[in-house]
């Protein structure tokens, strides 16, 4: 199986989480462009993380990818037995999704401009602060996303927690996670986990030498 990714990617570090917590022989790939005729012929959405597998199917969408790692290896599972737990997991990777990364997409762009647009930065901060007001609702507090170990959730948050973290204070909010205690502790127990210490130490690899170092 071959992963179209780049370890910038938040979407493609919650992949990797899965790649190394089960220890999978995938090889990983730069995709040829973004949304470029070379890669759609191979991933019609032409985003990354793409999986391919071995006939020749291609997987997008990461929370699929890790849906589908899971299903086919299982051991070691990163998906909480307790039904609750397994319920706040993927409503976590969920909220990331749909909240976090959408309020913080905006100032990507505002991060090179020339002349910043000061109501799309207040509107990313407070977008994100209460995005992350969600999370602190239901946030694990055994320092991992949800139940008693490392689950596909976290590779989520980490991703998020990740660009949140790098991100909001060159903007002018120092300390992202003020208001949200839980997933401000959250935040320094799963860099302590060792795959989570990786997936960040990739990132900020990444992050830095996007930025020129
Ligand atoms: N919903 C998708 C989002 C993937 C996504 O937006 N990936 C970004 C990289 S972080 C991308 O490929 N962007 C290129 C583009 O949109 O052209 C997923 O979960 O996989």
């Amino acid at each position: 199986m071959k992963l179209y990714q780049l370890n910038l990617s938040p979407y493609t570090a919650r992949v990797r989480l899965i790649c190394y917590a089960k220890n999978l022989d995938i090889e990983f790939a730069e995709p040829p462009g973004f949304r470029t005729d070379a890669y759609k012929a191979v991933n019609p959405v032409g985003k990354i993380p793409a999986l391919e597998l071995d006939d020749g199917t291609i997987l997008p969408e990461s929370e699929v990818i890790c849906e589908y790692l899971e299903d086919r290896f299982p051991e070691p599972p990163l998906r909480p037995a307790d039904p609750l737990a397994a319920a706040k997991a993927r409503l976590l990777a969920r909220m990331v999704d749909l909240y976090v990364v959408p309020a913080m997409a905006p100032l990507f762009g505002q991060l090179q401009a020339a002349e910043k647009d000061q109501q799309i930065i207040a509107d990313g901060i407070n977008n994100a602060r209460i995005a992350f007001g969600y999370l602190e609702h239901y946030i694990g507090e055994d320092g991992f996303a949800a139940g008693s170990g490392l689950c596909h959730a976290d590779g989520a948050l980490i991703g998020g927690l990740f660009f949140a973290t790098s991100l909001l204070p060159l903007f002018g909010l120092a300390e992202p996670l003020a208001e949200t205690p839980k997933l401000a502790a959250y935040w320094q127990a799963i860099q302590k986990d060792e795959i989570g210490a990786r997936l960040i130490g990739e990132l900020g690899e990444a992050l830095k030498a996007a930025m020129g170092g």
